[in-house]
């Protein structure tokens, strides 16, 4: 065999050798269909064959990788692997498994443009019994991300919408069993925040209504919600850049985001962010207005008066469900049934700051205040000094957090039962 041919040969072995590398590289992923139900060893198999030692990348909200599962309406089941490649420019990528036989086999991978992913959201959304893909991607550090919403078409993710968000929710708006996609985005030029409301009709998915707060989202927060044991709505409530709340309540009526009246006004506006929640737990949810109560001198977020609102029947009115006293040393509490516009609060501290009392008292137009009763706060150390005899001779509501809460009250209707009862201590984490 001469020199050339030699060559000839070897550069044939080399480009089979190449070409039998890239088969085997481009062999489609596949795993046993048990190994799904183990995260750990889904994990560590996925990443033996991601190219580019990449990595599965949840989203944020998905701490513990709960894999996304879905299916077509003729029954087949795939998952969704969302992951990342550490070193490329286009380093997000969707892998989808189909099922197949024992085993979980890959359809395809799509390349992302973004950081990192935002949110996955999986769900019906067009009414065809398939689920719809809809993958939020942080792009830089904006805080406008990038939405794709995907369909399965004959097998295949189609691109059924790409547009932006900060803020993306899904969820059965109008109760017709199908989920809607709700965008919030923020206008920076215009200083304020939009809502859009999607459905999927005549083949695509298209904003049918929307609504503007007039504030830009500094935080914001959607919850879908009773606001009348028959209707779900929208709750929007936002926390401007100055702290302030601002809360919008909408119901959904045909193709229409209804924004509803809150005391004559399209939104309630709180000095303070405090979100709204079912006050007294019978299913249907309350907003509260935050009033600085007359008698307290310092005007500062941590002492305040909250009255809690729900909805009547036909939504045009909101109606008092509760009032509550909440205290800068954690505590709230309820106010009594005949408390009216003529409670004042008043707040003492001593000048060492061992001391904090809280003096509810009762007052009407020229006639003098009557105190109705006190409530002390005692650090733990400031108790422990006091004799077992004072200590004892008190009437102790609870202890909590370092904290010693006695009611201060010679009179017999504000006893120590009646106030246990409306007295709650503070979750630090609550609000
Ligand atoms: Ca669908
Ligand atoms: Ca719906
Ligand atoms: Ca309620």
């Amino acid at each position: 065999m001469n020199r050339s041919r030699k060559l000839l040969l070897l550069g044939i072995g080399i480009m089979l050798l190449i070409l039998f590398i890239n088969r085997v590289h481009r062999e489609k992923f596949k795993i046993l269909s048990t190994d799904l139900e183990d995260v750990d060893k889904l994990k560590s198999e996925i990443a033996k064959q991601l190219p580019d030692s990449a990595e599965i990348s949840a989203p944020e909200e998905d701490e513990l990788f709960q894999l996304m599962h879905f299916k077509d309406s003729a029954g087949v089941e795939r998952v969704l692997i969302p992951y990342k490649k550490n070193s490329s420019n286009k380093p997000l990528n969707l892998m989808v498994l189909e099922k197949s036989g024992n085993y979980w086999v890959e359809e395809e991978r799509i390349p992302l443009v973004g950081e990192d992913f935002d949110k996955i959201v999986v769900e019906d959304i067009t009414g065809n019994g398939s689920d719809e893909i809809m993958v939020g991607i942080k792009i830089g550090k904006s805080s406008t991300k990038g939405l794709d919403v995907y369909e399965f078409k004959d097998g295949s993710l189609e691109k059924l919408l790409n547009d932006n968000y900060e803020d993306l929710f899904v969820a059965d708006f109008d109760s017709d069993s199908i989920g809607e996609l709700i965008l919030l985005k923020s206008n920076s030029k215009e200083k304020n925040t939009e809502i859009n409301y999607y459905e999927y009709r005549d083949g695509k998915l298209a904003t049918i209504d929307s609504v503007v707060l007039e504030e830009m989202e500094f935080k914001v927060d959607l919850k879908l919600e009773q606001i009348n044991p028959d209707k779900k709505g929208l709750i929007a409530e936002l926390e401007t850049d100055d702290k302030k709340g601002v809360l919008s309540v909408f119901k959904v009526e045909g193709d229409n985001l209804e924004r509803l009246n809150l005391l004559g006004k399209k939104s309630i506006e709180n000095p303070f962010f405090v979100a709204s929640r079912d006050i007294d737990k019978d299913g249907v949810f309350e907003f509260p207005i935050l009033k600085l109560s007359p008698g307290l001198e310092k005007e500062d977020s941590s002492t305040w008066i909250t009255e809690w609102y729900g909805l009547n029947e036909d939504y045009s009115q909101l109606k008092l469900v509760k009032r509550e006293y909440t205290d800068e040393a954690n505590f709230a509490l309820d106010f009594f049934e005949d408390w009216n516009e003529d409670i004042v609060i008043r707040r003492i501290s001593d000048r060492d700051g061992k001391l904090e009392k809280v003096e509810f008292t009762r007052t009407t137009p020229g006639e003098v205040e009557e105190k109705l009763f006190g409530i002390s706060i005692y650090s733990l150390d400031s108790w422990e000094d006091m004799t077992k005899e004072s200590r004892e001779s008190e009437e102790i509501i609870t202890k909590s957090q370092g904290r010693v809460y006695v009611l201060e009250s010679e009179d017999g209707e504000y006893d120590l039962e009646s106030i246990k009862s409306r007295f709650r201590v503070l979750d630090l984490k609550e609000d």
